[in-house]
């Protein structure tokens, strides 16, 4: 028997057994020291191997499933996702902890088994990484456990029956402290690539932050309700990632491809060069609940779309363009849509931030948010139909979005009122007015509007007070469009279609 150190459950040379507890329990170990090394490599990139396994995930779920956990778990369903990721980026690198000395003990001494552990470890994670380098740090880390575990063992530690507590405890605190120590180090890596740096030409900055301000200043004032304007830290943040992707701009450029005369592949440099657009659009995701809060407003600095677009001269029949982005996620829609629109190198005055698109986005007016895809690599010009990542899942979230009035402030005013406020959003068609309702539906009254923003597509603010006579009122709010329809009343949830209905609320004086 090559085993060093006799099988503590006695069973060792039973043709078939399974793993005793502290193989488990050591394989586990080597796992966890792998998934640490790997993050404190890559750090929250694509070369970290939960995330391409986090891929997997999302793929290999149903949509429905998908669309379900996002309506009961909100941002939550992508934690519940990547948790998922890493339990199972442990689980296969603890099969290699577990395997790997099994088949070296076979080839006789320690060195066998570590050097198997370090081919095994770094095969599985060359091909869930897609890449051979990333690969190397957790598997120098887990031939290197599997090495000092035998050491330690043979001098009698590691599972040794003698001090079976001992060595359990050095394993979970082994462990706790790679984990603490890949993390800190992995987290150390983003900071080092930096958030986009906050800098954007001083004369843009200060154009936007005018506008910004302008747009401020058309507040109703009502305690608890969002600003017009709205922080980009407080801005709602809808991807399919886990970990978004870090993109350079200086190894990053935008194809414009398909049917056009030219095709064009344009440099952040390219881009910022052209002089700048600074407009106010609000975004609404589809699948948000009807008083949902996936829905905000900025103020965005780019390049129309139409001028790269009639640059590269648009050729197609269909009349519908695809957007593709550096984390796989693609979007189909009309053309005529795209050339409203505007591609954003910039958010309330700073450069774009990473969870918003960093270094390019597309804002197409009056559309669901799922076409104004972020992290933008490429306009493909098709010559038919084509579905995006969302209509693919069963979503029809790619025209324009529906009218809505939200409630989210109410307030007993010190003369005695009551007051609810909230944003109403139509898209391109805008908000011609806000009606309020007191008493469940029967009678209707107007709300105040705040005065609409320079740019169309954009949301208003509504308030409404009034001298309270019951102990309970069922307010109800609805809005009518620049078109004079008014929001539908029949209630539908947001799949697949974006959610319908009146808000309504007691309000208790
Ligand atoms: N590349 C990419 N773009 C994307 C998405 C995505 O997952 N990947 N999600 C879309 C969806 S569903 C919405 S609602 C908006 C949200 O934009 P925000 O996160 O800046 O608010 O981005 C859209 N653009
Ligand atoms: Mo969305």
């Amino acid at each position: 028997m090559s085993e060093p150190a006799a099988s503590p459950d006695g069973v060792a040379g039973r043709v078939f057994r399974g793993p005793s507890s502290g193989e488990v329990a050591r394989a586990l170990l080597v796992g966890t020291v792998g998934v640490a090394a790997s993050f404190a490599y890559a750090g929250p990139t694509t070369d970290f191997v939960a995330v391409p396994i986090h891929g997997w995930v999302v793929d290999l779920t149903p949509g429905v499933v998908i669309a379900v956990a996002i309506q009961l778990l909100g941002r939550g369903s992508e934690a519940l996702a990547f948790g998922v990721a890493l339990v199972l980026a442990l689980g296969l690198f603890g099969l290699v902890g577990g395997l790997a000395p099994a088949i070296g003990s076979r080839f006789g001494d320690g060195a066998a088994s570590v050097l198997v552990t370090y081919f095994l470890a770094w095969a599985v994670a060359a091909l869930v990484i897609r890449a051979p380098f990333p690969a190397v740090p957790p598997a120098v880390a887990m031939a290197a456990t599997v090495g000092a575990m035998r050491r330690y063992g043979r001098a009698g530690g590691v599972a040794d029956a003698g001090t079976p507590r001992r060595s359990v405890l050095l394993g979970a605190g082994a462990a706790i402290g790679a984990t603490a120590l890949g993390t800190a180090i992995g987290l150390q890596r983003t900071s080092v690539e930096a958030s986009p740096l906050t800098a954007m030409p001083q004369s843009e900055r200060r154009a936007a932050e005018r506008r910004i301000e302008a747009a401020r200043s058309t507040a109703l004032g009502v305690a608890g309700l969002e600003e017009p304007v709205t922080e980009v830290g407080d801005f709602y943040e809808v991807d399919v990632n886990a970990i978004d992707p870090h993109v350079n701009s200086a190894d990053w450029s935008l194809r414009v491809t398909g049917a056009v005369e030219r095709e064009l592949d344009l440099a952040y440099g390219d881009l910022t060069e052209m002089s700048p657009d600074h407009r106010f659009n609000t975004l609404r995701c589809v699948g948000e609940p009807l008083n949902g809060r996936l829905m905000d407003n900025a103020l965005w600095t780019g390049v129309p779309a139409s001028s790269i677009l009639s640059a590269a001269g648009p050729t197609g029949d269909c009349e519908c363009v695809m957007l593709r982005a550096a984390d796989g996620y693609y979007g189909e829609f009309p053309l005529a849509a795209l050339e409203r629109g505007l591609l954003a190198y910039g958010m309330n005055g700073r450069l774009l931030p990473r969870a918003h698109g960093y270094p390019l986005r597309a804002l197409v007016p009056g559309h669901w948010g799922e076409v104004n895809v972020k992290w933008l690599t490429e306009v493909e010009l098709l010559e038919g139909e084509a579905a995006g990542y969302w209509e693919v899942r069963g979503w029809h979230g790619t025209g324009p979005v529906a009218t809505v009035a939200k409630l989210h402030a109410q307030n007993r005013l010190d003369d005695g009122r009551m007051q609810v406020a909230g944003h109403a959003y139509a898209g391109l068609r805008g908000i011609e007015r806000v009606e309020v309702s007191v008493d469940g539906g029967a009678t209707w009254a107007e709300a105040r509007l705040s005065e609409a923003l320079p740019d169309p597509d954009t949301w208003r603010q509504w308030a409404f007070e009034w001298e309270p006579t019951a102990a309970a009122h069922e307010v109800v709010v609805r809005a009518v469009d620049g078109e004079g329809t008014r929001q539908p009343r029949e209630e539908r949830g947001p799949f697949p279609a974006g959610p319908t209905g009146w808000v309504s609320t007691v309000v208790r004086p």
